[in-house]
């Protein structure tokens, strides 16, 4: 083996598979018909990988909606909800719920922009390999070879799999506590892997990536002993990314895996961990060197030195992707539209693989061919630069220090007049089929931009409108027109460049276009200025101007890497710092800036995440510093784990902060003041992610419950998201049962 990648995207060059799969749900294909596309699509990676030149293809990395789901499925931990449905019905149930059966919990594969469904392990949980010899990994290895293709069959590690895994609701299981069991089905999985003819295995465990106790460690020593030590199982590769592997790395040395996947490219200490346990002389290595989370082309003498110095330390050394190719999107040949300089400096999936081949045929052929391809490239071109930029931040240093947050109070009291228990909305309203087609339209060329102008305008009419009869206390514009909102902001933005079938699979059938931030990141003119007081001149109420955060925006684009993300980071601040600046001149005196992506950024090692909060937070105040007194700053985070970043979000100085925090019933609020947060503060009272509309009395209790950690001052009242994706009739009926609430609750102030 010389080369391979530790996964491939799986959604297809045209997004097939979001397009059988939801057809599927809305049953105008048979499950046959869904089945036949997916594999097509496996077909396909595999012939791109081999006519590649890989040498080694991964299989099993496809999946019908996400591969932990599949995990789930194959050891048979599926909850006791979902046991009376058979199949794909249960299969789908359990990632988006059923008639009376909620899901399971999605959330944030590591510091990626994917979600997972997350395993809940119970005492009732009893492991076994569901399937037996017809379990997905076997068939898709056994699907490859009949069409002539050696694969390793990747699935997710077992220990990975359990750190994962939440106990199930009610129970206090800790998952961990079921390694020996879990390993046993692996153990049979492998056994029947190599009979089925397997030369080798790709178990990931990402998960050592980040911060392990003792426990945690033995237990993976005792996971990949006994699985190292199987009479009859394919080579293993214990595939490990997104970062280094430090103390984990001695532990699965002293098993008998005969492969170890390190991470160059996230981890480029994991060389010096190499060097320091005296090498890795019996083993294989399969070098990360190229990256499978950025769409950079690999410098590949770089990555061929890297490769060269492992050489000297490891059994073998194999050319690899950093982890699966499914963050970025497929392929580079298919994007119309990129401005060639940019185009020269860029590889997707499809590019990458090209470069792995051509590392690995240096490591044993000589690198000519790579001497040659840098010939041919010529220097790289330079980033974008403005120099204008760099001296306006290098002037402002850390921007302007807002006064205190009693003093901002007082003033935007006067200013905003606003009553206790204030209601708003979190920014967007629902996105009907007029406005997506008119958006469509409009890019299209298919209407003028003054017929744009007046459906968007209509929309944001009927939108105030609505919240006018609704009774809310500050309005929103509703964000017609914007599609999604990284993509909005990096489109008016010089420095970002848009994609036109970068697709990556966020979650499920849920795919972004995450933009290209490649250049020194300027503002040509205002973003949001012309809808926001346009909505402004409709009302008398006030009207919250909305834009999306430095950090989010970086979390959610491919960022340049020749400068510390936190340079760049500035760039974008100073830009939004503008925007806020022209929205205040045109007299919009509630500005919010999300930042949904602020946990989702936080380091993995725990020993990262304060220089990461600094400059987090340095930018967001860089952002939202210059405005008078009289001006409030809003600020959004959605998902809920917020342990960690609860200093930094009173660090943030915002003077509002709404949360997502209906299904963590308010104890956020708690949480929030016990770290010092003494600004507003909007727990979001209903869930936008499901249709329901809850009834009043749920509301007013949640609210009255927030009361008793928050004064009415300082508690606003809104939904725990935007509400984009829910439809009309519903957000009415749901947002006047909100107010409801916050009124009866006013009314009971009195008495207070
Ligand atoms: N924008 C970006 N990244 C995100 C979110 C976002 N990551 C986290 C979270 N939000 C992910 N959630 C979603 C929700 C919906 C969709 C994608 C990610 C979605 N996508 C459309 C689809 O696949 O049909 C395509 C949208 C488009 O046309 O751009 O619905 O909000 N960047
Ligand atoms: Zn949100």
């Amino acid at each position: 083996m010389t080369s391979t990648v530790l996964g491939y995207p799986r959604i297809g060059a045209q997004r097939e598979l979001k397009r059988a799969t939801e057809a599927y749900w809305a049953g105008r294909i048979s499950e046959t018909e869904l089945l036949r596309t997916a594999g097509t699509l496996r077909r396909e990676v595999w012939d791109t990988l081999r006519d590649a030149g890989v040498d080694l293809v991964p299989s099993n990395t496809f999946s019908l909606y996400d591969q932990v789901l599949d995990t789930t499925v194959m050891v048979d931990a599926v909850p006791a909800r979902f046991r009376g449905l058979r199949g794909l019905d249960a299969y789908f149930a359990m990632a988006r719920g059923a008639e009376g059966v909620p899901p399971l919990e999605m959330t944030k594969w590591f510091d990626t922009n994917y979600h997972y469904l997350v395993p809940e392990i119970g005492p009732r949980t009893r492991f076994r390999l569901a399937d037996g010899a017809r379990a997905k990994p076997i068939l898709e290895y056994l699907e490859a070879r009949e069409l002539g293709i050696e694969t390793r069959p990747v699935l997710v590690g077992p220990l990975t799999y359990l750190l994962l895994a939440k106990p199930e609701p009610g129970t206090a299981t800790d998952p961990l506590d079921l390694l020996d069991p879990l390993v046993e089905v692996y153990a049979e999985l492998l056994e029947r892997l190599a009979g089925a003819g397997a030369q080798w295995v790709q178990l990931d465990e990402p998960a050592l990536a980040a911060d392990r106790s003792e426990r945690e460690l033995t237990a993976l020593g005792r996971a990949y002993h006994r699985l190292g030590g199987l009479p009859s199982r394919p080579k293993i590769l214990v595939a490990t990314y997104f970062g280094e592997i430090g103390r984990a790395l001695p532990v699965l040395a002293a098993t008998r895996v005969e492969a170890i996947g390190l991470d160059f490219v996230a981890g480029p200490g994991n060389l010096q961990a190499v060097a320091s346990i005296g090498g890795l002389p019996r083993r294989t290595v399969v070098a990360g060197v190229v990256d499978g989370r950025n769409v950079w082309r690999t410098d590949l003498s770089a990555a061929l030195s890297t490769c060269a110095a492992l050489l000297g330390l490891a059994g073998e050394v194999v050319a690899s992707t950093s982890c699966s190719l499914m963050h970025v999107p497929l392929d580079l040949d298919a994007e119309t539209g990129l401005d060639d300089g940019l185009r020269r400096r860029l590889a997707f999936a499809r590019q990458k693989a090209d470069e792995v081949v051509a590392i690995g045929r240096a490591l044993t052929r000589g690198s000519e061919a790579i001497a040659a391809r840098a010939a041919e490239d010529g220097p790289a071109a330079a980033p974008r630069a403005d120099y204008r930029v760099r001296a306006r931040l290098d002037a402002l240093g850390d921007g302007t220090v807002r006064p205190d947050r009693a003093v901002r109070f007082a003033a935007q009291r006067r200013s905003l007049n606003l009553p206790p228990l204030a209601t708003t909305t979190i920014g967007s309203f629902p996105q009907t089929e007029r406005v997506r087609r008119a958006r469509a339209d409009h890019r299209a060329g298919r209407i003028d931009d003054a017929a744009y102008e007046q459906i968007m305008r209509a929309e944001i009419d009927k939108v105030i409108d609505l919240q006018e009869r609704i009774g809310l206390d500050v309005l929103v514009h509703g964000e017609p027109e914007r599609n999604d909102m990284v993509q909005y902001f990096a489109e008016r933005l010089d420095g970002f460049a848009a994609t036109r079938n970068g697709w990556v699979q966020s979650y499920g059938t849920r795919y972004v276009r995450p933009p290209i931030l490649h250049g020194d990141v300027t503002r040509p003119g205002p973003m949001t200025v012309r809808w926001t007081t346009y909505a402004q001149s409709r009302t008398r109420k006030p009207v919250k101007g909305m834009l999306t955060g430095p950090v989010t925006m970086l979390a959610w684009s491919f960022v340049r890497e020749d400068q510390p993300l936190a340079a760049t980071a500035r760039q974008v601040a100073l830009a939004l710092r503008d925007e806020i600046r022209d929205l205040e001149a045109a007299g919009i005196g509630v500005i919010q800036v999300d930042e949904p992506a602020l946990r989702e950024l936080l380091p993995l090692r725990r020993a990262d995440r304060a220089a990461y909060l600094d400059w987090a937070v340095g930018a967001f105040r860089l952002a939202t510093g210059g405005v008078a007194d009289t001006t409030q700053i809003h600020t959004h985070m959605c998902y809920a784990e917020f342990g960690e970043v609860l200093g930094a979000i009173e660090a943030l100085d915002a003077d509002v902060t709404s949360v997502e925090a209906a299904r963590s019933h308010m104890e956020l609020v708690a949480d929030l003041r016990d770290a010092g947060y003494a600004g507003g503060i909007g727990p979001g009272v209903y869930d936008i992610h499901s249709p329901r509309v809850p009834p009043v009395e749920e509301i007013e209790d949640l609210v009255r419950r927030a009361l008793r950690v928050v004064p009415p001052g300082r508690l606003w009242v809104n939904p725990d998201c935007g509400l984009k994706t829910r439809g009309y009739a519903e957000t009415e009926a749901a947002l006047r049962t909100m107010v409801d609430a916050a009124h009866r609750v006013r009314a009971s102030l009195n008495g207070m």
